[in-house]
């Protein structure tokens, strides 16, 4: 029996555990990057470990989320970051350089190597047959000091690509129909590969589009084949030398395949606020906008800035929109400035901004009150743009850019012929943002710069022998770390300020959660379905276990938030039986008795109900290790342990 692309990488990367899926798997770690909103957390991690140089081939850390300096917290955390990468053996992506993940496949990423990332989607680097993870920033700090990443051995699922895209439709388009037939939790347990004919169709940019957005199916991966199409990218950057070939066998086994006719394809959006909430253009309708932006991480390469530079050009946005461009990284910029298509840009009306997340992450460019935005970015989670009733729609760069000029949402097959533009031979490389790490020698000296408003990570504490509290928050399904932990302009300034963090924690659910948890001392948090999806911050974990949260018991969690918690110290059950979430009611006193022992012993857990006299079956995923890591009170503290 042959293997799939993504089971050859975990082969040759696997140090723990058989190939079975369901079972907790050791990767050895070739690249880790990080990014400064989850960075000045996993360095602080990372420092906590003792480790004086990192371990891997190639670790990265990037600039471009925390990039408003309003005050001096942003500024500071920067230089503290710049600082630890400097002195440890890390690459430092000035700010200005662009966003982590487009800067990552320019510049370093490579074929058949494996990397983990403290940012969701980490897995664009999927786009050049690279086995890339998002993941908490202490499991990324933990690989920047040489220890394995620990993943549930996933399924395996082929989405096989035939046919060709017809004018005006976008690779987003691909990836939002994906999401419209498997949905925001499709993914969770799986790695996506493509493949089929319609591959040779799709540029390497458009190939990270979709893997990039693999992140909002839940999967714990993406992956594309590394052929002839990688390999004048990876040239066309200088770096031909990283090619591999890469594809899976023959008679490679998938648990599932899908198959999707590329010629059938619309251009589409994803309507206010879940990803996967996709209808056709044509099927909306003309919908008057307010706001549109384009870039983020999963469409602000050149390929997409060109195109849309080609429909502005010579045109005005309409008077009733607001347009914002932010290009991908420095590289795009500075191309697209040499080029003349930022002169078209700008003539038609946009506002350019800085190559990074910007927007995407509530840093800036908030739409007017329930103000309709086209985003070309992969999050349309509920108050995550930072207006609380904001309509936010993800589209392709054409979409986009067509509706800026009519000011309502519009098909661009409405525009004619679709201009051809193709990948440069050779792009600009100029890495003068990038700074390299000291010499060990030099590195002896080098002085970590810290900032005020760096607070000490929260307390942990082992496991205890059982667990007695209030159910403090009930909550439905599809919760966003969003809704846990927000991000935007105001409050990202303080991730490396747990304390303050927290008054802000589940704001979007609940105002007054903050307060009554610490008013309660320990709790648990009670959820539906796919809790926790979306982003890798752990904060969505730290925070809750600042507050006193203990457990959290939902009916099924998403990925990465599942092992932040567990990280964290905090214990994610989950309902034997669905329909038993509706026993329990915010405000019931429950208990976990024996928790510790029987964990230990693995025997089941049962939730009794003191308020209503009910016992409750409860199930869990977790493996032997994170049970021992659950014990000792964290990921740090196991860690601690193990080293002695
Ligand atoms: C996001 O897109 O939600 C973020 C902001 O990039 C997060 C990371 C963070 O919260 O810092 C992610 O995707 O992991
Ligand atoms: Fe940045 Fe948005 Fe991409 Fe997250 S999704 S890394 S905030 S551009």
């Amino acid at each position: 029996m042959g293997y799939t692309l993504a089971q050859k990488i975990i082969r040759a990367h696997c140090v723990e555990g058989t190939m079975q899926v369901g079972e907790d798997i050791a990767l050895k770690i070739d690249q880790t990057l990080t990014q400064d909103a989850t960075g000045t957390m996993a360095y602080l991690e990372f420092e906590a470990m003792g480790v004086e140089r990192v371990k891997t081939e190639r670790s990265v850390a990037y600039i471009d989320h925390n990039t408003l300096q309003s005050g001096f917290e942003n500024a500071d955390d920067h230089r503290f970051i710049q600082s630890i990468a400097k002195k440890h053996g890390i690459y430092f992506s000035r700010p200005g350089n662009g966003i982590c993940h487009q800067v990552h496949l320019e510049r370093f990423g490579a074929p058949g190597k494996t990397l983990i990332g403290s940012d969701s989607h980490t897995p664009t680097g999927g786009g050049i047959g690279m086995l890339a993870f998002g993941a908490g920033g202490l499991d990324v700090a933990v690989a920047m000091g040489g220890g394995a990443y620990h993943i549930t051995m996933p399924k395996m699922v082929r989405i096989n690509l035939t046919g060709k895209l017809s004018g005006w439709v976008a690779a987003k388009d691909i990836i939002l129909e994906v999401l419209r037939r498997m949905s925001v939790k499709g993914g969770v347990g799986k790695i996506i590969e493509y493949g089929g004919e319609g591959v040779k169709t799709l540029s390497v940019p458009e190939r990270a589009t979709i893997t990039n957005m693999g992140a909002e199916l839940g999967a714990t991966t993406s992956i594309f084949p590394s052929d002839e199409i990688t390999k004048a990218f990876l040239e066309a950057q200088g770096r031909g030398d990283v090619y591999v070939e890469l594809a899976p066998d023959a008679d490679a086994v998938y648990d599932e395949v899908i198959d999707i006719d590329l010629s059938k394809i619309e251009p589409a959006a994803a309507m206010p606020h879940s990803p996967d909430n996709v209808k056709s253009v044509r099927e909306i309708g003309p919908i008057k906008v307010d706001q549109v932006c384009i870039g983020s991480c999963t469409n602000s390469s050149l390929l997409d800035m060109m195109k849309v530079a080609a429909i502005l050009r010579g045109k005005t946005v309409a008077e009733s929109v607001s347009l914002s461009i932010a290009p991908g990284s420095k590289q795009v910029y500075n191309m697209l400035a040499q080029n003349g298509a930022l002169a078209d840009l700008i003539a038609a009306g946009a506002r350019i901004l800085e190559c990074a997340c910007g927007p995407c992450i509530g840093m800036g460019q908030s739409p007017n009150s329930a103000g309709v935005s086209l985003r070309t970015f992969n999050r349309n989670f509920e108050g995550r743009s930072g207006t609380a009733d904001g309509q936010v729609y993800l589209v392709s760069p054409e979409v986009a850019a067509a509706s800026a000029l009519t000011g309502v949402l519009t098909d661009p097959r409405a525009l004619g012929d679709e201009p051809q533009i193709t990948q440069p031979k050779e792009f600009l490389i100029n890495d003068n943002m990038i700074v390299e790490p000291a010499s060990v020698e030099d590195a002896k000296d080098i002085e970590i710069l810290r900032g005020p408003n760096i607070k000490p990570f929260p307390k942990t504490q082992p496991m205890p022998a059982e667990i007695c509290a209030e159910a403090v928050l009930k909550v439905g399904d599809n919760i966003t770390t969003d809704h846990i932990m927000p991000a935007g302009a105001k409050i990202l300034p303080y991730r490396s300020n747990i304390p303050y963090l927290s008054n802000f924690c589940f704001g979007v659910c609940d105002t007054t959660f903050p307060e009554r948890a610490k008013a309660a001392g320990t709790g648990f948090v009670i959820g539906g379905a796919n809790y926790g999806q979306g982003s890798s911050r752990e904060h969505a974990a730290l925070v809750p276990l600042y507050l006193g949260i203990r457990a959290v018991i939902v009916k099924s969690f998403a990925r990465i938030h599942c092992a932040n918690l567990v990280n964290a110290g905090i214990l994610p059950l989950t309902f034997a039986n669905e329909a038993d979430y509706d026993r329990v009611s915010q405000g019931d006193r429950l208990c976990l008795p024996d928790v510790r022992a029987r964990l230990q012993k693995g025997e089941a857990l049962t939730l009794v109900n003191e308020t209503t006299g009910e016992t409750i079956e409860l199930a869990h995923a977790l493996s032997d290790r994170q049970v021992q890591i659950l014990l000792c009170g964290g990921l740090l503290d196991y860690t601690r342990e193990q080293n002695g």
